[in-house]
């Protein structure tokens, strides 16, 4: 059955509630100078995602036959799980790992027992890395653990020890495949060693969708599928739709990340759009607010490398590591934290050290970890917060990195009544409060009760109240007609109060209980009420009335836009006007064509944007690489640089009538993309019809 049937089966699949991914909707919001936690977001209510919000912590594990090297390679130590590329390996050399694989002290039970005891919920291990060696017993493949000296089935072993220690078994699969005489493109310094021959991509995905079946059907239920290697060209959302569908056709509650599509936006994790996925996944970093609005997972080493390698011994501390689990989950991120084993099957003795402290410190406070959801407050100076919420009382646990020398921990902005405070880590140690002006003073004493990281766990009554300026909710701070803007605070029980004179807000100031009309330039000030009394800092929001840009184009003699191709390698937007373009095309929108390659090439579209209505609009522009969008000759957004899918977002006013439009676009290797959007500002964004558009 040709790929394309397959597809457009699994696409006709329709069946499962498969929603594309998105991160927070384009549109400004303007908080008080610290960042919005992100709790005011809403998760989906999806219960598949409920076992994985809960376990907050896992262990990733990346092993294969790029463990034989240990990293090194002709006296250089610095690889790791992508030798064969770094070191420029030779396939048949790179075959030759496969005999020395024998793993004689891989122990299932006893890297279970290590992931359970260190307070893990679920493992994901590299059944395929970009290498294409499977470690499982593929019926696909020979180039797999059955033609090792070992001849187990090492993910059978460990989806079974995984299972009894209560963890959940999580499948990583690399996209990317260096082996598979299919996969495209190939590497560039092997080119000519490795031509591509019949290669047949739709005949690679076949192949990936066959492994993948098999490791759907062969080993049980399976928590996660965890795709990588997802960023080349060849790879693209239909086969990642059809990918995403598969995996909930063949386990409908596995849960799926979000690089089976193009949605990463590179290390940060997540791009703008709405991709498949359930996850977004930030790799080496930890998103400084969070992800508002999504489920998302920091994956991080605990040296340098993914892979084990001998020679790298800069692993970060336990203490480290546990800011990170802390910091993670006030964020309300899930942390997977690498194991690189050895050939052997054995951990390195840093990561087994590691793991044990680790899990001394969950064995204490893991309830500050476990089941939580993201701080209900901005940044605190000594620490972080997770908390579990109800509506007849919460339990906020206070994360202190940074114990305070006097004894006294003060946490701001707290407006709710504590009833009990208690240290997880000293539990017969009395914590007296203290609470007045909108602040909570913890009499702690003196003395960390833990080395790494002490939990304080506050009782309150009822759901937090937190102490923070309104946030201003509006998609613009220009405007032609009136437009309507709204505040909100971090609870019910407080009052939002404004004024637009640019005057400090009190309590006679006008109440925010619905939508503001802002029709004129005006200065909006906000402030925090709580039983008639400022509790908080202003926003201050400056809004301008704007006459629209007049209308300075006419209409083009052919509908749609030029597009002129050009073809180089650059690493931001070239000079357009030095180039001579290898092709001059008509475009119907600002979209990439499909027959051009979309590696070392640069487009320019140009022409005439028509607008039916005058007033503010919001465009919204999407690239991998770089972009650039310009109105009336003048540059409104710049998205220039090498980078993931991202998008940047701006609004223009524009009279009724024709305007001079610039896109300029660039991709140097790699994924490729393009689009433009638009829409009145608070309205729909919308691709851009042909009809609107016309060039000469
Ligand atoms: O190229 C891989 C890398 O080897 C490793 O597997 C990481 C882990 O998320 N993923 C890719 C790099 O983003």
């Amino acid at each position: 059955m040709p790929l394309s049937t397959t597809i457009s089966c699994l696409l006709a699949a329709g069946a499962l509630a498969a929603m594309p991914l998105t991160a927070a909707p384009a549109g400004a919001q303007v908080s008080s100078a610290q960042p919005e936690s992100r709790s005011g977001a809403q998760l989906s209510d999806d219960p598949r995602m409920d076992w994985w919000r809960d376990a907050r912590f896992g262990m990733f594990i990346h092993w294969g036959l790029y463990a034989v090297p240990a990293g090194e390679w002709d006296g250089t130590t610095t690889h790791a799980e992508w030798i064969r590329t770094t070191a420029q390996i030779p396939l048949e050399t790179y075959d030759g790992f496969v005999e020395q694989f024998n793993p004689v002290n891989f122990d299932a039970d006893a890297w279970a027992a290590m992931a359970a005891d260190a307070g893990m919920k679920y493992i994901v291990i590299t059944t395929k890395h970009h290498d294409g060696f499977a470690l499982y017993d593929s019926a696909f493949s020979d180039f797999d653990i059955m033609a090792t000296p070992f001849k187990r089935d090492i993910m059978a072993e460990l989806a079974e020890a995984t299972r009894a220690h209560g963890l959940e078994m999580c499948w990583y699969y690399s996209i990317m495949d260096w082996h598979h005489p299919d996969y495209l493109p190939r590497r560039g310094w092997e080119a000519a060693d490795r031509p591509e021959g019949d290669a047949d991509m739709d005949r690679y995905v076949m192949h990936l969708f066959a492994q993948v079946t098999e490791l759907l059907t062969k080993y049980g239920d399976i928590g996660v599928m965890w795709f990588d290697g997802e960023w080349e060209a060849t790879w693209n959302s239909s086969y990642g739709e059809a990918l995403y569908k598969l995996c909930r056709a063949l386990q409908p509650d596995v849960i799926v990340n979000n690089r089976v599509d193009k949605g990463r936006g590179g290390m940060a994790g997540i791009s703008d759009e709405g991709y498949f996925g359930d996850f977004g996944t930030p790799e080496q970093t930890i998103p400084a607010t969070g992800i508002p609005g999504v489920d998302w997972e920091t994956c991080m080493t605990m040296n340098g490398h993914w892979g084990y390698n001998a020679a790298d011994k800069d692993f970060k501390s336990t203490t480290d590591l546990l800011w990170k689990l802390g910091d993670i989950a006030s964020k309300g991120g899930n942390f997977l934290l690498n194991i690189g084993p050895k050939a052997d099957g054995s951990f390195p003795q840093e990561s087994i050290d590691r793991l044990r402290e680790i899990g001394d410190w969950m064995d204490v406070n893991g309830e500050a970890i476990y089941g939580t959801t993201a701080s209900p407050f901005d940044t605190l100076p000594w620490g972080r917060c997770t908390a579990k919420i109800g509506d007849e009382t919460s339990t906020l646990y206070l994360h202190v990195f940074d114990w305070p020398t006097s004894g006294v921990l003060r946490l701001d902005g707290l407006g709710s009544e504590t009833l009990s405070a208690t240290l997880l880590a000293d539990p017969g140690r009395a914590v007296g409060v203290e609470q007045h002006d909108g602040k909570a003073y913890f009499q702690v004493g003196t003395g960390a009760p833990d080395p790494h990281s002490s939990i304080i766990k506050v009782e309150i009554v009822g759901r937090p109240i937190v102490y923070r300026a309104p946030v201003v909710h509006t998609q613009s701070t220009i405007l032609v007609d009136p437009i309507e803007i709204t505040l909100s605070t971090s609870s019910p029980e407080l009052e939002a109060r404004y004024t637009l004179d640019g005057s400090e807000p009190d309590a006679s100031s006008t109440l925010a209980d619905g939508p503001i009309t802002i029709g004129e330039t005006c200065v909006l000030t906000a402030r925090t009420f709580h039983h008639g009394n400022a509790v908080s800092g202003t926003t201050r929001v400056n809004f301008e009335r704007v006459l629209p840009q007049p209308a300075t184009g006419a209409q083009g003699a052919h509908p749609g836009l030029r597009r002129e191709v050009f073809e180089g390698k650059w690493d931001a937007l070239p000079d357009f006007a030095n180039l001579t373009p290898v092709a001059t095309q008509q475009s119907d929108t600002v979209a990439l064509p499909e027959e051009y390659g979309k590696e070392y090439v640069a487009h320019r579209y140009t022409g005439q944007l028509r607008i039916e209505k005058a007033g503010a609009y919001t465009f919204a522009l999407t690239s991998d690489d770089g972009s650039i969008l310009r109105i009336n000759d003048e540059l409104l957004l710049d998205n220039d640089g090498l980078h993931g899918s991202e998008t940047v977002t701006g609004v223009v006013a524009l009279d009724a009538g024709w305007h001079p439009i610039t896109i300029e676009w660039f991709n140097k290797t790699g994924g490729a993309g393009l689009s433009l959007m638009m829409g009145p500002v608070g309205g729909e964004l919308k691709t851009i019809e042909n009809t609107a558009l016309s060039h000469d």
